[in-house]
Order: C-alpha cells, then structure tokens, then sequence
C-alpha cells in the first residue's frame, strides 16, 4: 500500500473548503488508491467549525482518508504537508479598497509562505486558490524564496472548465470531446479564455472549435465576457460564490499536476513566468500547460494573432499593476 499523502487546506471551515476536503478524502484529487491525511487551517472564530467538519469527515468513514489535523495553528498545519491549498484569504467586502484587501492578503501570504518554507515536506506543491490568486502567489513566492518557483502555482483552472462548458453547451458536445481551451493571464476578469488551440473530438475526427463554432462575432464577442464575469453570474444566482466548482477544479489541477495531463491536451495554469510568450517575467500569469513527471511545462510555439495578443498584454498590465500594489503594501 501507498504512504499517505499529506494534504493541507486552508480556509477549511469555509464554502470551498467544506466542498473540497470530502472530494480529496475519496480519491478525486490523488487517486483511488492513494491514502491522504488532511490538514485544516483556519482562523480562531471558524475554531468550532472547522472541528464540525473534522466531524463529519470522520463520519464519513472515508477508507482513503488516514487521519485529520483541524488547527487554528499555522505551524502546526504546514507540518510535514506534500500538497498545500492554500482557499484562506481576507475577503472583500463592500466599501473596502483595492489597496485594504492587498494589505491584508499581503501579510497572510506572507506569513504562510514562511511556515509553509519552514515546515512542509521537500519539494511540497503549492496551489492558491484565495484572491487575489495570482497575486497571493506571487507573495508566497516572494516570501519563500527556499521553495523552487515550479512548486508555486494558482487556480485558473475553474475558468479553463467554465470555457469548455461553454463550448460544450454551444456546440451541444460532451465536454470530454474538447480539449486545449486555454485561460491567459489573471483570474480576473481581464484574463483571457482563448480558443484559437481548441479542439472537439467528432465522428470525422478533430475539428477546430472555431470551425465548427464558425459564428467568430460569438467566439470573440459573448463567449469571453460570459466566461470571464462567470464567478459574478453565479454570485447573483446563488447568493454566494462558486464553492463546488471551484474545489472540483482545484482537484483537477492538482491530479493533472501530480500525475500527469493526457498526450496532446494541455490544461491552464498560474505559473510564474518566464517570459514565454513575451509576457513579463516575475509574474504569476496563467499559460497552457502540460504535466509529467510531478511537472508543469509551458506549451510552446503557439501562434498569437492580434486580436490574442492585445488580450494577453491587457491581463499582464493588471497583472503588474497587482504586483505592485501588494509590494507597496509591503513597505
Ligand atoms: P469563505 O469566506 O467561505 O472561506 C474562507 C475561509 O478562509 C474562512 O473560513 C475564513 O475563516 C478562512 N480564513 C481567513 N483568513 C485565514 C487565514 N489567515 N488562515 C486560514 N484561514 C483563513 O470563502 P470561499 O467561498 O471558500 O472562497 C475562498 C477563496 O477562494 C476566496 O478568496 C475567493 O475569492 C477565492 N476563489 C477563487 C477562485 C479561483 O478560481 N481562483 C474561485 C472561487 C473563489 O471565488
């Protein structure tokens, strides 16, 4: 039998975190035949709630699942972790300044990055998924300079999968069929969801999305924004933001990560640049990848037009401007 795999979740006792840590307990994020033990962190007042869950967990006799640590103590969660995900995060609320929330997002990822420096197992991945993600990240990075940049990733997974739902539901095909949409740049709603690379599996063999989609004023025009304000639509519907979708994607990332994306289908995720694509090195920007061997590789020598390379430079430009208001947040 495997060793357990230890995993850490922080911001446990909330929305996403009460969606991810049973999918991770039962095999989707690793595998059905790899033991985990979770970690949960959360902050002193979600104490009791976070230990509500550690009940349920254990009530739901999850035969993967080979022990739960739930802590308010930030050492204590990053102990020994193999895969930190890191859902905890100051949220904005209304009225409250760009700049207030990137202070305090600043100083948590600050200080996990350190104790996740400190105490987490070598060669331990690292996915955000708290926002502001790819900035978050980046602050990780910075702060735990031990940690190789190809550990630090964030989640822009859950666009990559909005995109192909939404070519799913146009083109009436099963989402299993279509591969290598990819999300560009901030998980915001200046990233750039890009089709130009897409495919869909049809009796006939591959076809380009944008062949068989062939209306280009959608593919260009409605389909973008509808993916990018996607989190805002559901926010109106259910009065509270994406939570299963999110840790359905955040497993996905981390399984493709960890045990590799199939031969020919790239998948988005936020990685620190360096300079592919002629996107600033020092960000943390979201590409299309491919994973082998526990690594993530740019895909490259994908040609950009025009129209993509404006998209691209636009979620780059917020990118930096992020950049620097969390270091001027620092000082
Ligand atoms: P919730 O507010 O339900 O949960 C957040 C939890 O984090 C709370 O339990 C809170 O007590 C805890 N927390 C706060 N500060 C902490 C700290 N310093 N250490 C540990 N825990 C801490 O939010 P939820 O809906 O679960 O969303 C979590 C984060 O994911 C948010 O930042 C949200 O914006 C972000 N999202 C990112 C997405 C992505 O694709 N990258 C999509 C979904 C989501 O919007």
């Amino acid at each position: 039998a495997k060793d357990p795999v230890r995993v850490l979740v922080t911001g446990a006792a909330g929305q996403i975190g009460y969606a991810l840590v049973p999918m991770i307990a039962r095999g989707v994020m690793l595998g059905p035949d790899q033991p985990v033990i979770l970690h949960m962190l959360d902050i002193p007042p979600a104490a009791e709630s976070l230990n509500g869950v550690k009940m349920e967990l254990v009530d739901a006799a999850f035969p993967l699942l080979k022990g739960v640590v739930a802590t308010t103590d930030v050492v204590e969660a990053c102990t020994g972790v193999n895969i930190a995900v890191m859902v905890g995060g100051f949220p904005r609320k209304e009225g409250m300044e760009r700049k207030d929330v990137m202070s305090k997002n600043v100083s948590i990822y600050k200080s996990q990055a350190s104790a996740l420096e400190q105490h987490a197992a070598a060669n331990c991945k690292v996915l955000v998924v708290a926002n502001p993600a790819n900035t978050n990240a980046l602050i990780l990075k910075e702060f735990a300079p031990s940690i190789p940049e190809k550990n630090i990733s964030c989640l822009t997974r859950l666009d990559h999968n909005r995109a192909l739902g939404q070519i799913s539901e146009r083109l009436s095909v099963q989402v299993s069929e279509i591969k290598n949409v990819i999300i560009w740049g901030n998980h915001s709603s200046t990233q750039y969801p890009d089709v130009t690379h897409a495919t869909v599996k049809t009796p006939a063999g591959e076809k380009p999305v944008r062949e068989l989609v062939s209306d280009d004023a959608w593919l260009n025009g409605e389909f973008i924004p509808t993916v990018q304000q996607r989190g805002a639509a559901i926010i109106k519907a259910r009065k509270l933001s994406s939570a299963l979708s999110a840790a359905s994607a955040a497993c996905d990332h981390i399984r493709d990560w960890v045990l590799g994306t199939p031969e020919g289908t790239f998948v988005s995720m936020g990685v620190y640049s360096d300079g592919s694509y002629n996107v600033p090195a020092g960000l943390i920007y979201s590409f299309p990848v491919t994973c082998a061997g526990g690594e993530w590789k740019i895909v490259q020598g994908l040609s950009i037009d025009e129209f993509s390379r404006k998209k691209l430079d636009l979620t780059a430009e917020e990118l930096s401007e992020e950049k620097n208001l969390a270091y001027s947040c620092l000082s």
